[in-house]
């Protein structure tokens, strides 16, 4: 057992949780080494205590269901009668027992897609669930998902379309954001914690020209809902991956220039990629369908489990937050066919991940900050987030090597960074030691929160992560090595 003891810091004095967590974290650390190694000063900028937390989750479920998925539309027109919303066998606990048996940590719903239709009884229109004959036009999905996602532990975020194809005063710039922000209250007052606000910029071609005035959505939530992420092409919190197919970026900062993003219209190739040298922490969130569309459609299947593989090493893998949509059917529930799915994914992550062959194993390395047990080598195989290997201030460079006692079989590494410290590394590479000399297995550019990486099946002892590049000093929290079917 570490004695601990809680060092002061500069940081507490300057205020804002964003810069006070990660020191917070950092100043834990074993009495005797502190007066001599200090730990490595965070690169800037750095996540926030909610941007942290939102991290963690790995999977998010995502609940496109509306009047289009009675329609067999993508896109409702807003001249839809309430009258065709009638699920029949509407259970929102069949979607989070699902969302639990799998492992998505947030159901996001959209309470309010582009037609306009609300799932809840706004009291500033009457198209919405209580002008529908689905329970005599007294139900409230939005409602019935806060209780049952409170009881099972499941966190809950809302969708809000901005672009409303029904509502009369759109195109009215001031009435009809005020119409947006009274709805916006209603659903950020009337159901407990939220955990996600999701702002979609999509509008169409035949949009009327107005601003949304997202200053005051954002305004707003924070003041009415401080621990929500924000999502939308430019944050504030949470940003766009730049695509809807599951692909974060091979290269992946959690970076990027708010400033440089228009919603609705930003360059989706900075989106994916995000900027080593941006001025705001803001991850990338991957959105991507189970299905062809986002809606529920009678002639349309689920993706096959080698695509939902694929999608996963290509967000989680990629320092990113994997938002899977789910859309229920006619029923109001989600098909069979896609539960199945999804349990043979789970199943097959389970798997890949059973054995980490690297944990608790004998590590070295080139440096280790000012020689201290604290930021040792071994930091990395103990399976604890919160402890990492670091070298000294001033280097940019690193490897560490691990000796898994005897040749393993291999195929698929996972790499970590603290990133409450910033996202450091630029350039890795990991080698494997065989038949007498080291080959390269696979390199990269970013880590971040998480990297997974698949190569080719090499039976080693020895194996190698050398950081070629980073922002400062190398700081690297995990190392495991897996082998997937
Ligand atoms: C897009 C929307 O237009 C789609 O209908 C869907 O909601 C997707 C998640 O975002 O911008």
């Amino acid at each position: 057992m570490k004695h601990l003891v809680r060092v002061f810091s500069p940081f507490h004095a300057s205020g804002g949780l964003s810069r006070v967590l990660p020191v917070l974290l950092l100043s834990f650390v074993p009495v005797g080494v502190i007066a001599q190694v200090p730990p490595p000063l965070p690169v800037m900028p750095i996540p926030t205590a909610r941007q942290l937390e939102w991290q963690q989750q790995e999977l998010i479920m995502f609940v496109h269901f509306t009047v289009n998925t009675f329609t067999d539309r993508e896109w409702g027109d807003g001249k839809e009668d309430p009258q065709i919303f009638n699920p029949t066998e509407l259970d929102v606990r069949q979607w989070v027992d699902v969302a639990a048996e799998i492992g998505f940590k947030t159901i996001i719903l959209t309470a309010k897609h582009h037609d306009g239709f609300c799932l809840w009884p706004s009291k500033y229109t009457d198209h919405s669930v209580k002008s529908s004959p689905w329970l005599k036009g007294k139900g409230d999905v939005v409602g019935f998902l806060a209780d049952a996602c409170r009881e099972r532990g499941i966190k809950m975020g809302l969708y809000l379309s901005p672009w409303d194809r029904h509502e009369s005063s759109y195109g009215d710039e001031l009435r009809y954001n005020l119409y947006y922000l009274g709805q916006l209250r209603e659903l950020l007052t009337q159901y407990g914690p939220v955990s996600e606000v999701w702002f979609d910029g999509a509008k169409g071609r035949d949009a009327k020209d107005m601003s949304y005035h997202f200053d005051k959505y954002w305004a707003l939530v924070r003041q009415l809902q401080p621990g929500a992420v924000m999502f939308s092409d430019a944050g504030p919190d949470v940003r766009w991956i730049g695509n809807e197919k599951g692909i974060a970026g091979s290269t992946c900062w959690s970076m990027m220039d708010r400033s440089r993003v228009s919603i609705g219209m930003a360059d989706t190739s900075y989106l994916n990629t995000g900027d080593p040298e941006g001025l705001d922490w803001v991850p990338g969130e991957t959105d991507v369908s189970i299905r062809p569309g986002w809606f529920w459609h009678p002639n349309e299947e689920p993706k096959s489990l080698a695509e939902l593989i694929e999608i996963y090493f290509n967000s989680v893998g990629r320092n990113s937050v994997l938002l899977l949509n789910l859309p229920p059917d006619r029923r109001g529930l989600i098909p069979e066919e896609d539960v199945a799915r999804l349990r043979e994914f789970r199943k097959t992550l389970d798997q890949i991940f059973a054995e980490d062959l690297a944990a608790g194993k004998v590590a070295s390395a080139s440096n280790t900050r000012g020689s201290a047990s604290l930021y040792a080598p071994a930091m990395v195989l103990d399976g604890d987030s919160q402890t990492f290997w670091s070298t000294d201030d001033g280097l940019t460079q690193g490897w560490l090597e691990v000796d898994l006692g005897e040749t393993r079989t291999f195929n698929v590494s996972r790499i970590e960074e603290p990133i409450a410290l910033g996202q450091r590394c630029k350039q890795y590479r990991v080698d494997a030691h065989v038949g007498g000399k080291w080959q390269t297995l696979v390199s990269g550019t970013t880590i971040g929160y998480r990297r997974l990486d698949r190569f080719d099946t090499v039976s080693a002892r020895y194996v190698r992560l050398v950081i070629e590049d980073s922002r400062a000093c190398p700081t690297i929290s995990g190392f495991s090595l897996y082998r997937k079917n």
